[in-house]
């Protein structure tokens, strides 16, 4: 079973993908302010004396210029991971709002959602603005990383890092996969605040390329592939292929599926009515394309979609497969629902036996 052993052989192949941060830009952190300051006060103690001690002045500069001995290293700037981690630290790489008066006003329903995103948020978690609108809430992330339990897991689409962080706490190994490298900079940034860096390998490059690659090389093993990729933007659910009403899940009473997460039915709000999600506007391609290219690795996917995604176009992607059932289970936060997440193969309950197929 690649359920959760340790089976994480062939991985170090991997490493020539591994992406390095760049050492964190040189823009003065707290420490170095406090040298700068303690510099400048020494100054002024000795221009306060220039009048009567001129000479001792120049002397001493001149002292200086003959002194080879090699200078005192600056300090390291720690940033917000604090000392020790400095190799993951991605500050300034995007702001860090402690406060909702910094923040955009597009980004501020985010920003009040911080601690749900990210638990450790106010300990220095990075976010830039599609991981604002886009990191899956950390109780979700938990949940699902709970059903994928496994030795390896991909991580296709890994944004900042919500759900890798998750996975590493449930899987033996992790491969976070993104195009963007400062956004795998601030993923493994958040990942070293939850103290997992060292289980996920972080990967610049696209799942597509990265899918080919991995095929050819028939020694590895990926147990599960987790698909949450861009849906489009934040206005996704204004993205409609139908005039009609949804015939999504968010219209429809709760499905046996549906996920453990806290959901109070007496004080579930009504859902708003959207047009039904098409796949078709899964970026970088059609959402239905995205799920083959996965099956190509593995059949145990996790799949992370929009709540109001046509459940027709979901059970069409395993309408092929004869006994192949998919479990879409709808991720509520409180009377919200935020997402689906929708299981293949070996995940889905009942199904267990597919597995390791
Ligand atoms: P939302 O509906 O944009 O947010 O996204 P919210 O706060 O529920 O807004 P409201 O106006 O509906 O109240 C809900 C969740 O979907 C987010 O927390 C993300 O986890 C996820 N999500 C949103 N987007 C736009 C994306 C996306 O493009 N890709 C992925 N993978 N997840 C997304």
């Amino acid at each position: 079973m690649g359920k959760r052993k340790n089976n994480i052989s062939g991985l170090s192949g991997l490493a020539r993908y591994v992406f390095d941060t760049p050492e964190p830009t040189s823009s003065p952190g707290p420490s170095s302010t406090s040298e700068n300051d303690s510099a400048s006060k020494a100054t002024t103690h000795d221009s306060s004396k220039l009048g009567t001690q001129g000479e001792h002045l120049e002397t001493q500069r001149h002292s200086d210029a003959l002194d080879t001995r090699p200078k005192k290293k600056a300090k390291l700037q720690t940033g917000l991971l604090g000392p020790g981690l400095e190799k993951y630290d991605a500050t300034g790489l995007v702001p860090f709002y402690t406060d909702a008066s910094q923040v955009p006003e597009h980004l501020q329903k985010y920003f009040s959602q911080r601690e749900r995103f990210f638990s450790l948020y106010s300990s220095g978690c990075l976010l830039d603005e599609e991981g604002w609108y886009s990191v899956t809430p950390e109780a979700i992330a938990d949940q699902i990383a709970e059903r994928c339990r496994c030795d390896v897991i991909l991580d296709a689409f890994c944004g900042v890092g919500g759900n890798a962080i998750a996975f590493a706490k449930t899987c033996e190994r992790v491969i976070a996969l993104d195009v963007s490298p400062v956004r795998l900079a601030l993923a493994r940034h958040n990942a070293a605040l939850y103290g997992v860096q060292d289980r996920i390998e972080f990967v610049l490059a696209d799942f597509f390329s990265f899918a080919r690659t991995l095929k050819q090389r028939t020694h590895r093993k990926i147990d599960v592939v987790f698909l949450s990729p861009p849906w489009g933007g934040p206005s996704y659910l204004s993205t409609s292929t139908s005039a009609s009403p949804s015939k999504s899940l968010s219209q429809t009473p709760k499905s046996a599926s549906s996920s453990a997460l806290a959901r109070d039915p007496d004080t579930a709000a009504a859902e708003d009515t959207y047009a039904d999600y098409s796949l078709a506007h899964i970026r970088p391609m059609h959402g239905a394309e995205l799920f083959e290219v996965a099956r190509g690795l593995t059949r145990n996917i996790a799949y992370f979609l929009p709540r109001n995604t046509s459940v027709d176009e979901i059970s069409r992607l395993v309408a092929d497969v004869p006994g192949e059932h998919v479990e879409i289970e709808e991720e509520w936060m409180g009377s919200k629902l935020k997402a689906l997440t929708c299981y293949f193969g070996g995940l889905v309950a009942g199904q267990e036996a597919l597995f390791d197929k």
